[in-house]
């Protein structure tokens, strides 16, 4: 069968992927965003896409059910806390990981028909910041940045943006660029060093939230030194002498760097026209996250760098579609189609296109607030789609209680067991990437398809059909008796274009006559056009704004917590942990923690680190490394009560928010932090999925089935009974090996001699081979051998995997490099690692740079 041509999934580069129905993922060398490309987890969407975890049909209370019995419950409860509470006592929380088509749905059931703004989602907790910045400045929420501008760029500036993990293809696309044209410059701003800092030529590890003082900083230097565009500015912008006099009171203290750092900085960006500033979530998940937004666009609207070819700022979205759910108008302070909520006008075009009975008049709970509000019992009914909010969002633990406290809670999702689906009374089944059709739009404003290669398993359905069918049952049936996204999506565009005569950046025109089922990805409004190329803007009077802004002030304590994401990891791991080859990378939920620091606490490596503040505790493996400042933690924010027991990052963060965008400050917690005094270790590899049973307990897939990693105060009377309930395998074959004099304890748990489960628990961090152990799991090795740890063909073990693509590990690696691999281009060559998606390709560098600095000292 020939290839389906659709989209990744994951992040909002967007990538083109061809996709055959056996599994086969290859990318798209026609997709404008990834001309073939693909990151590490974009190659393993085949290992994702099998049916192991997947919801297959509707459920009540924990009981299958059938389609109608479900959507009849849904439609009814809704109604009936509408007709009782009202229409903003029930809320949507959605997600950038719906399909437009979803999207527009949704938004159009709450807001035009239940009559409520109650829709808010995971967009607020990244680009809500982004948004308002946006707006503030422009007068719309328009990214005008390409892909094309970063390779035209002379200067890269990356701010709060780990790019090599988050948007690996543009990062590729950058350091291919880079190698072709090697005067180009990057800059990389952020606490850590991280693998983005790898590619740059200077990394400013700048203080948590001092990127306001920063970018202040810029602009007041290029006061200085007759840098700004006077004739641009007087034509095209508003503000200029009220944010210039606040960013030349800024005291650049408050950016945590020192003067040569930032008179370097301060030169490169002033001398250099052609500068895009790329930022994420560094800069939006912040209190000052829309100050910042505003201070990096001050600085290009005073210099006229925007509207032209390689220059400009450019917000790279996270999530698949969360440009799309912009365009749809899918935040509880929009209303559709880049329209605003509080203008009369727009309110009235709306409500006359979908002939709606009702329209919402003002702003809806945005997200922090909604599950407030859910707290004091002011929303009734809620419905979570495509998003994991018990786990996601700031102060977790009470977002799962004010969760478990709305009387009526209903989750779309794949996967049965979540966090967020442990607290819902309906799980209802969706059709997931590759069984669904619809369209995505990425960071760059590109508009491409998702297309079906799979059958939808079970009772599986897309969202779009879901959401229309609870409408029906509202009794709205004839603006929801939609037979497929195709007509979803005519319909987005002849809104769209029933809104011509006001004035927007939208504009989806070019999309009126496409042929849904042949689409090719395009770029709103045109291909190739450039906004603001005029020197128009969208207030009023045309121009651009510049917004004073002051830096804030951060409470000071022992230790700030950063939390951000892992390479090969996608947020709370529904589909990037089953895969194999991914779930080696970074096997367990850590904490990076500075060497300094780690001394003074009395942390070693393997230590296991108490974070705590008054939200929560959580248990963390120390990772000890001076790619941070000192004083600062950083912890993925990946785990979940499905892997772990106390690895949850959320239980610690605040929900404080910035007071413009609504979107959380995900990235500076305050905390204290001490050894976990564990008197046990455990590690355990096993075929069927564990409990994460102890207090520390991180589980992960490996190649033979599972692995967990285990540590508590307490330890158990009877390990091989433990072994049996932590496995399920309770009638099986046990053999258990004890070392009174270490303190050691080995369990072999074995179904008609093949080995299915072995534990090893010791006083102090286990030390084995883990692969070689792993490997034992399904083999028929006698538990004697199996318990000694030796593996049937005696192999060393790889180490940590580092390539995902052809799972090589960092100890091959090493030896390789002491083999005489010392550049990227030669480890390739023998091993293979870093030859496909090149996702590694910074840590094989750093890798070579670690060895050859330890083998010169030697
Ligand atoms: N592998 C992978 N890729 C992803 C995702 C994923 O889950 N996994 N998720 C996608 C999504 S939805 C998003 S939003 C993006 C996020 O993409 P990024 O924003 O690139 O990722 P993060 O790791 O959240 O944060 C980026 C960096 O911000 C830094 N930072 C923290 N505080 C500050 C500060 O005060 N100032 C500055 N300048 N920097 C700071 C952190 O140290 C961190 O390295 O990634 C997308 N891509
Ligand atoms: N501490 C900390 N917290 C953070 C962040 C951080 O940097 N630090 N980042 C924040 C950001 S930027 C984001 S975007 C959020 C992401 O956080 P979430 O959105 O909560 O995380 P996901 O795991 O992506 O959740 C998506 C859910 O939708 C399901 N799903 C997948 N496809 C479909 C589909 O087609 N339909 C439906 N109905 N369901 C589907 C998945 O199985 C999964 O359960 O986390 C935020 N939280
Ligand atoms: S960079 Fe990776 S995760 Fe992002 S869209 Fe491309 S393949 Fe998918
Ligand atoms: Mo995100």
């Amino acid at each position: 069968m020939s290839a389906i041509r659709t989209t990744c999934p994951y992040c909002g580069v967007g990538c083109g992927v061809l996709a055959d129905a056996d599994g086969t993922i290859k990318g798209d060398p026609d997709h404008p965003a990834n001309f073939g490309r693909l990151c590490s987890k974009g190659a393993a969407l085949g290992e994702t896409i099998d049916l192991e975890g997947r919801l297959l049909r509707p459920m009540v209370h924990g009981e299958a059910t059938d389609w109608d019995t479900a959507l009849d419950l849904v439609a009814e409860k809704f109604s009936a806390a509408i007709a009782e509470h009202g229409p903003d006592s029930v809320a949507f929380y959605a997600s950038g990981q719906l399909l437009t088509e979803d999207y527009y749905v949704a938004n159009k059931l709450m807001k035009g028909f239940i009559g409520s703004a109650n829709i808010d989602t995971n967009s607020r907790l990244c680009m809500a910041s982004s948004v308002a910045g946006h707006k503030r400045a422009f007068g719309t929420d328009t990214v005008p940045g390409t892909y094309e501008d970063l390779e035209q760029a002379d200067l890269i500036v990356l701010v709060g943006s780990n790019l090599a993990w988050c948007h690996p293809v543009l990062h590729q696309r950058i350091a291919a660029a880079k190698e072709a044209r090697p005067s180009m410059r990057i800059v990389n701003i952020d606490p850590r060093r991280t693998a983005t800092s790898d590619l740059a030529d200077l990394h400013l590890s700048i203080a948590p939230d001092g990127d306001v003082a920063l970018f202040n900083g810029v602009l007041a230097h290029l006061a200085k030194t007759g840098r700004i565009d006077a004739a641009y500015t007087s034509a095209h912008v508003n503000g200029l002498a009220a944010a210039l006099k606040t960013a030349q009171a800024t005291n650049l203290d408050d950016t945590g760097l020192k003067a040569h750092d930032l008179a370097a900085f301060f030169e490169l960006w002033a001398s250099t026209e052609k500068v895009v500033t790329v930022y994420s979530q560094g800069v939006n998940q912040s209190q000052s996250g829309t100050d910042k937004v505003n201070a990096i666009l001050n600085c290009h609207l005073a210099t006229g760098r925007i509207g032209k070819a390689g220059m400009g700022p450019f917000s790279v979205t996270g999530q698949p579609n969360a440009m799309g759910g912009r365009e749809v108008g899918g935040l509880a302070n929009m209303l559709a189609n880049h329209l605003d909520i509080e203008n009369a006008g727009h309110r009235a075009a709306v409500q006359g296109f979908w002939a709606s009975p009702a329209i919402c008049t003002k702003q809806g709970f945005k997200a922090v607030d909604l599950f407030q509000a859910c707290a004091e019992g002011k929303i009734k009914a809620l419905w979570v789609m495509s998003t994991n909010p018990a786990v996601s969002l700031p102060d977790a633990g009470s977002v799962a209680e004010a969760i478990a406290r709305v009387p009526f809670v209903v989750t779309s999702d794949m996967i049965e067991k979540t966090d967020t689906n442990a607290l819902a009374d309906v799980l209802l089944p969706v059709a997931g990437w590759g069984e669904k059709n619809g369209t995505v739009t990425n960071s760059e404003r590109r508009i491409s398809r998702q297309r079906a290669f799979l059958e939808a398993p079970g009772e599986a359905r897309p969202d779009w059909q879901i959401v229309s069918d609870v409408a029906k049952r509202m009794g709205f049936g004839d603006a929801f008796d939609y037979q497929s996204p195709a007509e979803i999506f005519a319909e987005y565009v002849a809104l769209d274009g029933a809104l011509s005569p006001t004035v927007r950046d939208l504009d989806l025109s070019i999309f009126a006559d496409v042929d849904y089922a042949e689409m090719i990805p395009i770029q709103w409004p045109r291909n190739g056009h450039r906004f603001f190329a005029d020197g128009r803007f969208y207030h009023a009077d045309g121009k651009a704004r510049m917004i004073a802004v002051s830096a804030p002030k951060l409470p000071r304590s022992r230790f700030a917590l950063n939390t951000g994401r892992n390479r090969d990891q996608w947020h709370t791991m529904t589909r990037t942990g089953k895969s194999r080859r991914l779930g080696a990378h970074l096997a367990e939920p850590y904490v990076e923690i500075h060497p300094v620091d780690a001394a003074e606490l009395g942390a070693e490596h393997g230590a296991i680190i108490e974070v705590e503040n008054a939200h929560g505790t959580a248990l963390l493996r120390a990772l000890i490394t001076d790619r941070g400042p000192q004083g600062q933690l950083f912890a993925p924010m990946h785990w979940t009560r499905q892997r772990t027991r106390n690895g949850t990052v959320n239980t610690l963060t605040a929900p404080v928010v910035d007071p413009v965008s609504g979107q959380p400050a995900l990235k500076s917690g305050a905390v204290t932090a001490q050894v976990y005094r564990a008197k046990w270790y455990g590690f355990l590899a096993c075929r069927s999925e564990p409990a994460p049973s102890a207090p520390y307990a991180a589980v992960a897939r490996t190649a033979t089935g599972w692995q967990m990693e285990l540590a508590g105060r307490k330890p158990s009377a009877d390990w091989a009974a433990e072994a049996q309930n932590i496995t399920g395998l309770q009638h099986a074959d046990v053999s258990i090996q004890t070392d009174p004099s270490r303190g050691t304890t080995r369990v072999a748990i074995a179904v008609d001699g093949v080995i299915e489960a072995l534990l090893f628990v010791a006083p102090r961090p286990v030390v084995v081979a883990r692969n070689a152990i792993i490997s034992l799991i399904g083999t028929e090795t006698s538990s004697l051998e199996a318990l000694a740890g030796r593996s049937a063909a005696n192999q060393p073990d790889a180490g940590a995997t580092v390539c995902a693509c052809f799972n090589v590990g960092r100890n091959t690696l090493l030896s390789a490099i002491e083999g005489g691999a010392t550049s990227v281009a030669a480890l390739g060559e023998m091993t293979c690692a870093g030859t496909n998606c090149g996702s590694c390709k910074p840590e094989l560098k750093a890798l070579i740079s670690e060895a050859s600095i330890r083998m010169a000292a030697e």
